[in-house]
């Protein structure tokens, strides 16, 4: 019990009892302790978590089109096997992400709905277009980069089933990583054609890659809170820097050029200075204007519609065997 409720009013006694809650849980944080889903929580900590992780779900299901576009074109079987595999990953991290957010009280039936009714984000990042077999390159390389750049420091978070399905999502990200920066080597170190489409790729998403950090600290809604609960370890701009300092290093192994003009090593900070980011385009990309937003949402309305049976079938299974048990018990 956390009040005695003495000469109070019913309402006065609730809202002491959720001050003491709420003030527990945080010490709880305070002390990097793990919440975990019957844990009392905070309707505000629950309701950011659920959006945060949801997104992140969704994000991996709709990242899987512009890489499943060159399933069947990759230029050999090798490529073709590790790709398959990238992408069968990307699934899986999003059902497990579906599945942590599950324990937070909403079905995964209402989040994809609130996906493919567009009233849910999704990155910005699977806005864009692959026309050329070094995007997929770019991609593991730079998207993925950026993705373990923000998710290693989500292996700390502090929700624990959140915190445990980064772990496996990292390391199978560091893969998807190495495998697109090999691409972009392969590439780099071909003919000079080969090298051109490696570094126009570069010139596509570097920009669109640094927004998938989310907007500038100081216009970020969401990053003081998210940080008093250590959901978030690190700001947006924090973690942008980081991933331009791991990247420009390898962008020069590679031999190619970051599209910037600004991009200049500062001595004084130890860190990469880098020119203005267009967040004009990120907000176009948010509110659905992006060069490839329908088409992306209308290839996962479309894919949802045709999996209807699947749903169906395992619904109907699941019933038959849970009328099974029930006759096992009764017997
Ligand atoms: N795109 O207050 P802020 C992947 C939204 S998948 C779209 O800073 P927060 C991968 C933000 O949601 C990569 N929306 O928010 C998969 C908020 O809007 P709402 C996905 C964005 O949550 C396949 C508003 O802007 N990774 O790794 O504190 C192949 C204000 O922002 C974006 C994750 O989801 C964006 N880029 O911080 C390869 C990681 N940025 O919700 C790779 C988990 C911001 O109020 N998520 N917004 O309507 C996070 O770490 C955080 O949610 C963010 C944003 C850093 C993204």
């Amino acid at each position: 019990m956390y009040t005695q409720a003495l000469n109070t009013s019913e309402a006065e006694v609730v809202h002491v009892e959720d001050a003491e809650r709420a003030a527990h849980f945080q010490a709880r944080i305070d002390a990097d302790d793990r919440i975990e889903p019957n844990d009392w929580m905070p309707a505000a900590y629950r309701k950011t978590l659920t959006r945060q992780i949801s997104q992140h779900a969704h994000s991996e299901i709709v990242g899987m089109l512009p890489e499943g576009n060159w399933i069947t074109r990759a230029p050999t079987l090798r490529r073709k096997a590790a790709l398959l595999a990238k992408v069968q990953d990307e699934c899986g991290h999003g059902l497990y992400l579906y599945a942590a957010a599950e324990t937070l009280g909403s079905s995964r039936e209402e989040l994809v709905d609130l996906m493919l009714s567009g009233k849910a984000k999704y990155s910005s990042i699977f806005n864009y277009p692959t026309p050329t077999w070094a995007d997929i390159g770019a991609i593991g390389w730079l998207v993925d980069g950026a993705a373990i750049m923000n998710q290693i420091p989500l292996c700390r978070c502090s929700y624990g089933p959140y915190a445990r399905a980064m772990i496996r999502v990292c390391k199978e990200e560091s893969f998807h990583q190495r495998q697109g920066y090999e691409i972009m080597l392969t590439l780099a170190r071909g003919t000079e054609e080969q090298k051109a489409m490696a570094q126009n790729a570069l010139d596509r998403w570097w920009w669109p890659c640094l927004m998938m950090f989310g907007p500038p600290d100081q216009l970020s809604q969401h990053s003081d809170q998210s940080t008093q609960w250590k959901i978030k370890r690190f700001s947006n701009d924090d973690l942008r820097q980081k991933f331009i300092d791991a990247t420009v290093p390898q962008a020069h192994y590679l031999g190619l050029t970051i599209p910037d003009a600004d991009l200049k090593w500062n001595e004084a900070s130890g860190h990469w200075d880098y020119g203005a980011i267009d967040w004009n385009e990120f907000k176009q990309v948010l509110s659905g204007n992006g060069p490839c937003n329908r088409d992306r949402i209308a290839a996962r309305r479309k894919a949802h519609e045709e999996g209807a049976w699947v749903r169906e079938a395992a619904a109907a299974y699941s019933e038959k065997q849970q009328a099974r048990r029930t006759a096992a018990v009764a017997a």
